[in-house]
């Protein structure tokens, strides 16, 4: 059995199409049934559904042989510890800091909110920027508006999120796609049968 991890939403999403190509349908619909665990058209294949954040963590594990991830996520998470074979292009954004349109460029220490600290660290101590990073999980476009932070490190895809918030982007951290990632004992002992998957990935790709 080949155990695919998937998070619900846009991912799962753009990623049917995918599955789809390579002969694995879900029988069951997500959005509709409560399952985590659910089963394709292909006997030798399942999704089980979770949360993107978690999705490395499953691979990494061995829980999921295979899983589709943002590159957001796999940054954050520290994608060691797995093989990334495949840029899915799929769920596309931009990671991006973004700051109130009327506030001045930074100057000196600044406060960046955000749920990508380890990114942000990275990314701000490349600039020479001192930066303090506080840990949010959610509405980070909040935080300059309450000043709780000087700008935030969020995904930006439209920009109508920020602007709908008076706020702007500023500078681009780094282009985001979705990866296939795949668990590494898992390569070694199913390797015919993700390598079949692999395959039929690259080639709709390729068609695209
Ligand atoms: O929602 P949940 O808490 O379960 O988890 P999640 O938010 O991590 O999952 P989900 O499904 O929202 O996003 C999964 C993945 O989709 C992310 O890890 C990204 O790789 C990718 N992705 C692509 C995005 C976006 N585009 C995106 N626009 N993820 C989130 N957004 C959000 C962004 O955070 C901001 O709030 O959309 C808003 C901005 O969109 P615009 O169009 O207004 O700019
Ligand atoms: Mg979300």
């Amino acid at each position: 059995m080949l155990t695919i991890a998937v998070s619900k939403g846009r991912i799962y999403e753009e990623a049917l199409p995918l599955l789809a190509e390579a002969g694995i349908m879900p029988v069951d619909d997500p959005k509709k049934c409560r399952k985590l665990i659910l089963r394709t058209t292909r006997d030798d294949v399942q999704l089980v559904i979770i949360r993107a954040t978690d999705v490395p963590t499953f691979v990494e594990y061995g829980a999921a042989d295979m899983g589709i991830a943002g590159k957001d996520v796999l940054l954050e998470h520290g994608a060691e510890s797995l093989y990334e074979p495949l840029d899915l292009k799929i769920a596309c954004c931009k990671l991006m800091t973004a700051a109130h349109k009327d506030a001045p460029s930074h100057r000196g220490r600044i406060r960046v909110a955000t749920k990508y600290v380890k990114t942000a660290q990275r990314y701000f101590a490349g600039q020479g920027i001192q930066a303090e990073i506080i840990k949010l999980y959610g509405s980070m476009e909040l935080a300059p508006l309450v000043g709780l932070a000087d700008c935030i490190v969020d995904l930006v895809d439209t920009g109508n999120t920020l602007k709908a918030n008076d706020l702007e982007p500023r500078e681009l951290i780094m282009n985001i796609s979705s990866r296939l990632v795949v668990n590494k004992a898992a390569m070694k002992m199913k390797n015919q049968a993700i390598a079949s998957v692999l395959d039929q990935f690259e080639q709709t790709l390729a068609k695209r």
